[in-house]
């Protein structure tokens, strides 16, 4: 693959119901979309920043900057072969893993064309489709907490997640397992607690949770492995996990046993596939985490999660979770069992809605060979 043009653009979308944490309520999406031409055929990726360095250190401008600045000029005129290559091409540059994976999905999607497959063939999936769990943010009251999750059960979500932070955590799985019993029922603290809450956390064992997700500091990984033995619910680490060799230490000291990738996290698809083969040869569960991704983002997600080693549903939600309009056509959709079916066609399987994306974009510059 020759290289011959990238654009990156910033688009701003609303989302249908705001969306809080254990560290903010946010009520729409600024994300980058990536399109990479190479030999005349273009392909999509999504970088799924922020509007600040709220999830994770990068934001939409450090992303830009280290786009246009650093990677562009790594990749632009430049062969490569596979897309799998492309993380490597840009190791130089460290970190910075979400600018990085708008370009690197944008590589697989315009492999993937050229080969006349689905980007999930060219992963090597094994599934015709997902399982789709919601995460579900804080809200005012527990009774609208109650109402959110109804509605999403009623739609058929295999699974629910719920954002818990000190005061909103105890009770409400409480009021949510006194509602529903047998439902999958997982929590995510976005490292809103210490090692001095363990006694807390260790109360959530009465409820039969899938699991606690990252618990402790962001970019904790030992502490994790002192927390574990203490609670019999399995623990997932997000944030902390950047690479392949986090995993295996989170894995190698007990950390947690159950691993959330999410390929902007991890700077894209050959990464992510990196973690869930080594976590799948170590019989470890892993399962795609989502960041609010447009259906660009979604779609390479979806992909991902179709790998064998996805063995729980993910926050890999449909479109009308997030948006009134998706920037792909068709948007995805939720099928009556509660799975998201994962394309075929060439490339991410969804065609681009040219119109509306112009609307939402707020930003947009286009680097030439
Ligand atoms: O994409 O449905 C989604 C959101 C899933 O809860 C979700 N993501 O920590 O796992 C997580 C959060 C981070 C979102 S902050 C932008
Ligand atoms: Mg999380």
């Amino acid at each position: 693959m020759h290289i011959e043009r990238i654009e990156l653009r910033v688009l701003q979308l609303p989302l249908v119901r705001h969306f809080e944490t254990s560290f903010r309520r946010s009520f729409g999406r600024d994300t980058i979309l990536v399109t990479v031409w190479a030999d005349g055929v273009a392909g999509w990726g999504e970088s799924p920043v922020e509007d600040g360095p709220w999830y994770s250190p990068e934001t939409v401008e450090t992303a830009w900057h280290v786009q246009r600045d650093f990677l562009v000029p790594l990749l632009l005129g430049q062969e490569i072969a596979t897309a799998d290559e492309a993380f490597a091409r840009m190791a130089r540059v460290r970190g910075h893993a979400m600018a990085k994976t708008g370009l690197e999905e944008a590589l697989w999607d315009v492999e993937a064309r050229q080969k006349g497959v689905s980007v999930a063939h060219l992963l090597g999936s094994t599934r015709p489709a997902i399982e789709s769990g919601v995460s579900v943010g804080i809200q005012d009251t527990p009774d609208e907490l109650l109402a959110q999750v109804e509605g999403y059960l009623a739609q058929g979500y295999r699974r629910i997640k719920v954002k818990i932070k000190l005061g909103w955590d105890v009770e409400i799985v409480r009021r949510l397992r006194e509602r529903w019993p047998d439902v999958p029922l997982m929590v995510d603290a976005n490292s809103a607690y210490t090692l001095a809450d363990a006694e807390r956390l260790a109360a959530l064992d009465d409820f039969g949770l899938l699991m606690i997700e990252q618990p402790l500091a962001y970019d904790d990984i030992y502490e994790h492995s002192l927390l574990q033995p203490r609670l019999r619910t399995p623990l997932c680490l997000d944030e902390s996990i950047h690479t392949p060799a986090h995993a295996r230490t989170a894995l190698e000291l007990g950390s947690c046993r159950i691993i959330n990738i999410k390929p902007g996290r991890v700077g894209g698809l050959g990464q992510a596939r990196r973690i869930h083969d080594l976590c799948h040869a170590r019989g470890a569960p892993v399962w795609c985490g989502g960041l609010l991704e447009t259906g660009v983002g979604r779609a390479h997600n979806v992909a991902i999660a179709s790998l064998p080693g996805y063995t729980l549903p993910g926050d890999v939600s449909a479109s009308d979770r997030y948006f009134a309009r998706d920037v792909v056509e068709p948007p995805f959709r939720l099928n009556a069992d509660g799975t998201i079916t994962v394309p075929t066609g060439p490339g991410i399987g969804v065609e681009i809605d040219h119109p509306f994306l112009e609307q939402v974009t707020v930003r947009r510059e286009v680097f030439a060979d």
